[in-house]
């Protein structure tokens, strides 16, 4: 059985705009976004982003630079902007780094404010990411539904508060859908398990200090399996928390979804349908030892 999950904060306004949820907002006269390197008084932000409709993140600046050339020649466009992130017309593609910490950083402080401030409307976002499977055959991919830890907190200033890390089921159900149409590459629906940490909250046993022995490690992978774990990785509650609290259109596309290791598409637009063609095929070379139960 799952945790059971809290209900949201509150009911959103259904608005199509990416909001942030900031009483100072408005009250501040600027904003610096610093690790993208963009502010409120030094760039428009608008003029800049306001056309966006779908925001890819990952870990990997390589491969979030090979996503958006990908894009870029998918919407056959002519030039590139590029500075800590890429964009390809309406996409655009992002690094957030490893871990809660930082995905936080880049996607709550920074992405959501540029959204919010460029006046983008109906954008989705998604996580592009590796993962390690559980019971699942090597190579697939996760879409995730909902983000699982033991539960998500967060502290604010020394309180304790609790997010939901439920994903946009609508969105889920068209990138299962849209992974039908291409041969070859297993797709399926489950719960992804973020940890903190990659080696000891994801029970590895190739690590320089370890604690715990192979069956300790087995039994717990298998009762993350068995309430509907499919994949393990870092960074999926921040993602599925911060995009639900700040989801731009009400109801049907507050969620966003996240999948993992490997991206797909949607029937519902355009962009995502290009998306979805997308196939990040992992080199033989950088494939990852299977962290299973088994
Ligand atoms: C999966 O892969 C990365 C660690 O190697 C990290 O970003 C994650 O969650």
């Amino acid at each position: 059985q799952l945790p059971k999950q809290p209900a949201r904060d509150e009911p959103r306004r259904r608005s199509e705009f990416v909001q942030v949820k900031n009483p100072h907002s408005d009250t501040t006269e600027e904003n610096v976004l610093y690790h993208l390197d963009l502010g409120t008084k030094t760039h428009n932000l608008p003029a800049m982003f306001g056309d966006i409709k779908l925001v890819c993140v990952g870990s990997s600046p390589n491969r979030m630079r090979a996503f958006a050339q990908f894009m870029h020649k998918q919407l056959g466009l002519a030039g590139t902007d590029r500075c800590a992130m890429y964009r390809a017309g309406p996409v655009l593609s992002i690094s957030h780094g490893m871990g809660i910490p930082s995905i936080s950083i880049m996607l709550q402080e920074e992405l959501i404010k540029l959204l919010h401030r460029a006046k983008c409307r109906d954008v989705t976002i998604i996580r592009i990411g590796t993962s390690g499977g559980l019971g699942i055959e090597a190579r697939s991919v996760v879409i995730t539904d909902v983000a699982v830890d033991s539960s998500f907190q967060l502290v604010v200033l020394g309180d304790v508060v609790v997010r939901s890390t439920e994903l946009d089921k609508d969105l889920v159900g068209e990138l299962l859908a849209c992974s039908k149409e291409i041969p070859d590459l297993p797709t399926l629906v489950g719960h992804t398990m973020c940890t903190y940490d990659f080696y000891k909250g994801q029970g590895r046993l190739d690590r320089a200090l370890c604690s715990f022995s192979s069956g300790k490690k087995r039994e717990y992978l298998k009762r993350a399996y068995d309430t509907g774990t499919r994949n393990t990785e870092t960074e999926s509650s921040a993602f599925a928390a911060l995009c639900g609290l700040c989801g731009p259109k009400g109801e049907s596309s507050r969620g966003r979804f996240h999948v993992l290791p490997a991206p797909p598409c949607s029937p519902a637009s355009p962009h995502l349908r290009v998306w979805f063609g997308v196939r990040f095929r992992q080199p033989e070379s950088q494939k990852r030892i299977p962290n299973d139960f088994n």
